[in-house]
């Protein structure tokens, strides 16, 4: 006997009329634009669906605006991070639920991706979407519209009318070329320009990541395949968008923009040809840096190349290999130096504390991190402590050897980066040395007011003879000014 979800089966208004789906981001650091909404929103038809986003990071009071919204919708769909934007998720759905209890909740994003069956022990979620999005949650709209159950619809898993949780089937991961554009009219972009402080554009290209690096959920969740955006009508679309919102820069948030070189090589091509006066920044990794023929470093400079962010991880090869980062040292070394020669920036993001790491291997990541710092002004070296973030080789690892991972939604929510907060896998001692050869480091090299040149001469001696030893200057500014924490 099939089993029906819980879900209505009747249609919940004339498919003629234009039926509502709210979006929702929750609350989160930083203001880069919900391209995940903006994905799933887009692909929806517009002479059938009216689509609202609702933004926690931009709306003072965004549970109101939800309940405001979701009376006459077809259903609510969440994106989800793993960390603090749980807690605020769970707070809407659950209040939407308690306002609307047949309101179809839809979960999708990185964590239902990856505990989909876990996310459906909550109540007031009835459905999770397991990786890419555009086509499940298009389906999954279509089918609620017309009554019709979502027990077989692949690529999400729902609660059945038994209270069971079935995963159906996953779907194949679709060339990105497929969908229609992505509708910034669904945001409002000078919001986000204004919050942000610069007319800076988020823009996907691609989805997806060929590699396998231990510590990262996207192997898991994408099974290691790529997909990317064809680049002639990528920037044709580029144009359109600058011609309508006078963006300054665009912000490639892809994994790995750089999978393809002939893909940027055309897409750079076009953006010079275009006229368009733009600066863009996107990720590459070490191993494509030194692959990519110098013209095509040279055209992607003259399209408006100003910076990269090139995850480093560790300075020692062996960590590296451990961590199956597939990259070698002195690759990030040959290719901060091809970004030196073409007047690029970079972020050099390190990774320390994965288990067992060796105080010799945590000396080699500071030393590669200081190394690369004082290469150029332009080059940040930020270092984060290993979180066992869900989905990952390392996590499996370390929880076979003991290590125990949040159970509940609740326990997931709080389970997030936070500024200095250390793994378990780092010593007091460690974490002390790493701070404060952080606080000197960015003091050295950062501009400096005049006011703090003197702090900054001190602290460039500091770090050019590692000596880190009584940081009443850390203290003290510390003092003046508390560090941030995130999400
Ligand atoms: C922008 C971004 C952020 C922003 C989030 C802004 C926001 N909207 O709230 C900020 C800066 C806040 C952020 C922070 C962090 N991030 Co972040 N971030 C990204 C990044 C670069 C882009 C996300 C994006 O827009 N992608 C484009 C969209 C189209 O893809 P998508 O989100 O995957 O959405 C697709 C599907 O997942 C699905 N989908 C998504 N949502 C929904 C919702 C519904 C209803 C449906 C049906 C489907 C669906 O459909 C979409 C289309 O296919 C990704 C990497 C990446 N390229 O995805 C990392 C990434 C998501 N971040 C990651 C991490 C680790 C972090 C940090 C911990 C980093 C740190 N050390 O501080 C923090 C903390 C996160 C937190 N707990 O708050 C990890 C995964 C984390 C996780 N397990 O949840 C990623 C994957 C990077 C990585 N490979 O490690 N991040
Ligand atoms: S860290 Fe970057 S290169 Fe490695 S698997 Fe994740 S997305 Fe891919």
């Amino acid at each position: 006997m099939t089993m029906r979800s819980t879900l209505p089966t009747e249609p919940a208004q004339s498919p003629r009329k234009r039926l509502k789906i709210v979006l929702y981001n929750p609350q989160a650091v930083f203001f880069t634009m919900p391209l995940a909404l903006l994905a799933i929103g887009s692909e929806l038809d517009p002479n059938l669906y009216e689509v609202v986003t609702i933004d926690a990071r931009l709306d003072p009071d965004a549970e109101k605006a939800v309940l405001s919204h979701i009376g006459d919708a077809l259903c609510l769909g969440i994106t989800v991070l793993t960390g603090a934007p749980i807690s605020d998720a769970l707070r809407i759905s659950r209040s939407a639920k308690r306002a609307r209890p047949d309101l179809p909740v839809v979960w999708g994003g990185w964590h239902p991706s990856m505990f989909s069956k876990e996310c459906l022990l909550e109540q007031s979620v009835d459905v999770t979407v397991r990786g890419q999005g555009e086509e499940t949650f298009a389906e999954i709209v279509d089918r609620l519209a017309h009554g019709r159950s979502l027990d077989d619809c692949a690529g999400c898993t729902v609660r059945l009318s038994d209270g069971t949780i079935q995963e159906n089937p996953s779907r194949a991961l679709a060339q990105v070329d497929n969908f229609r554009a992505h509708d910034y009219g669904l945001i409002p972009v000078e919001r986000y320009f204004q919050l942000k402080g610069k007319r800076q554009l988020d823009y996907i290209s691609s989805q997806g990541c060929n590699f396998r690096c231990a510590f990262c959920s996207d192997p898991f969740v994408y099974g290691r395949k790529w997909v990317g955006l064809e680049p002639v009508r990528m920037a044709m679309r580029l144009k359109e968008l600058w011609d309508k919102y006078h963006f300054d820069d665009v912000n490639f948030q892809d994994e790995t923009f750089f999978t393809k070189a002939g893909r940027v090589e055309a897409l750079a091509d076009r953006i010079v040809e275009s006229g368009m006066k733009i600066t863009w920044a996107a990720t590459m990794r070490a191993d494509q840096g030194i692959r990519l023929p110098d013209h095509v470093w040279v055209r992607c400079k003259q399209s408006g190349l100003r910076r990269l962010l090139v995850g480093v991880e560790s300075g020692s090869n062996e960590v590296l290999k451990r961590i199956k980062k597939d990259i070698k040292i002195e690759q990030v070394y040959e290719t901060a130096e091809k970004m030196l020669r073409f007047g690029i920036a970079g972020h050099f993001p390190f990774i320390v504390g994965f288990p067992d790491e060796s105080d010799e291997n945590v000396q080699a990541t500071l030393d590669c991190a200081k190394r690369l710092r004082s290469m150029s002004p332009e080059f940040l070296t930020p270092i984060f402590y290993f979180k066992p973030y869900p989905g990952s080789a390392l996590v499996i690892e370390a929880v076979e050897r003991g290590f125990r991972l949040p159970e509940t939604l609740e326990e997931w929510a709080k389970f997030d980066y936070v500024a200095g907060e250390p793994g378990p896998w780092v010593s007091p001692e460690k974490f002390e040395l790493i701070e404060r050869f952080k606080f000197f480091h960015e003091l050295a090299w950062k501009k400096a007011s005049p006011g703090k040149r003197l702090l900054q001469r001190l602290a460039r001696y500091r770090c050019n003879k590692d000596n880190y030893r009584w940081p009443v200057e850390m203290l003290f500014m510390r003092w003046l000014a508390p560090a941030q924490t995130l999400s």
